[in-house]
């Protein structure tokens, strides 16, 4: 993967929100030149930490601010539980559910791209879901004219293949589906090109999250081209 690493393109990445898990409220005021939540009955922005930690972070993207709310513990990783959406001040969209832990940081609460169809773009939002033990799985919304839709989740993945890799104008992530442990034969050995390489997956972001198997044989057959050199 290391090849393709110098063509890998990162996206901009942006984070936003603010609430109170407890004491929040859907009422939004304009303070200076921000729209934020404040506490019920109060001027005062929710701005409050829990161990140094953000309780809310936001990331404005154009005419969209999404919110991350709803830390939860160990709080030193980030995490939110809650994620919303809102154009010109209205909230639009909320997605939660109980084992939902975004990882996330103000001004860095998701990934984005655009893509032109039908001479109109759509706006992905990726997030990352933390899922320890195992790696992360990716969360994908899409912006459709004035609303929100979840698109898809991915599998766990490591997520070391992170943007277009193939110049396709296509988002792709991948990476290894587990943490792939070090063992006796040569090719479980962390330094061999084909460690864990029976566990690699490339998922293409589109409308629908799917593997796109070529990008995968194209990286598998120059890890096994590698092996000489490895040798
Ligand atoms: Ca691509």
């Amino acid at each position: 993967m290391k090849h393709f690493s110098f063509i890998i393109l990162l996206l901009a990445i942006l984070s936003c929100n603010t609430s109170n898990e407890n004491t929040v409220v859907k009422e939004i005021v304009k303070i200076e030149t921000d729209t934020i939540y404040v506490n019920k009955g109060s001027t005062t922005p929710d701005t409050s930490l829990i161990e140094g930690v953000p309780k809310v972070v936001k990331q404005n993207l154009s005419d969209i601010k999404i919110v991350l709310s709803k830390l939860s513990d160990p709080y030193e990783f980030h995490l939110y539980g809650k994620i919303e959406f809102f154009i010109n001040q209205k909230l639009i969209y909320t997605y939660e559910n109980e084992y939902l832990e975004i990882q996330a940081y103000q001004d860095n609460v998701c990934s984005y791209f655009e893509i032109l169809e039908n001479e109109i773009f759509s706006t992905f939002y990726i997030f990352r879901s933390n899922n320890r033990p195992e790696p992360n799985n990716f969360i994908v919304f899409k912006k459709v004219g004035k609303s929100i839709e979840k698109v898809g989740e991915t599998e766990t993945l490591t997520g070391e293949i992170y943007g277009d890799i193939d110049l396709d104008g296509i988002f792709e992530i991948g990476g290894f589906n587990r943490h792939c442990e070090p063992g006796v034969k040569e090719t479980e050995n962390p330094n061999h090109p084909l460690f864990c390489s029976d566990f690699l997956r490339v998922y293409e972001i589109t409308n629908t999250i799917e593997r796109d198997t070529i990008v995968e044989q194209t990286i598998l057959k120059r890890k096994k081209q590698r092996v000489l050199t490895h040798r």
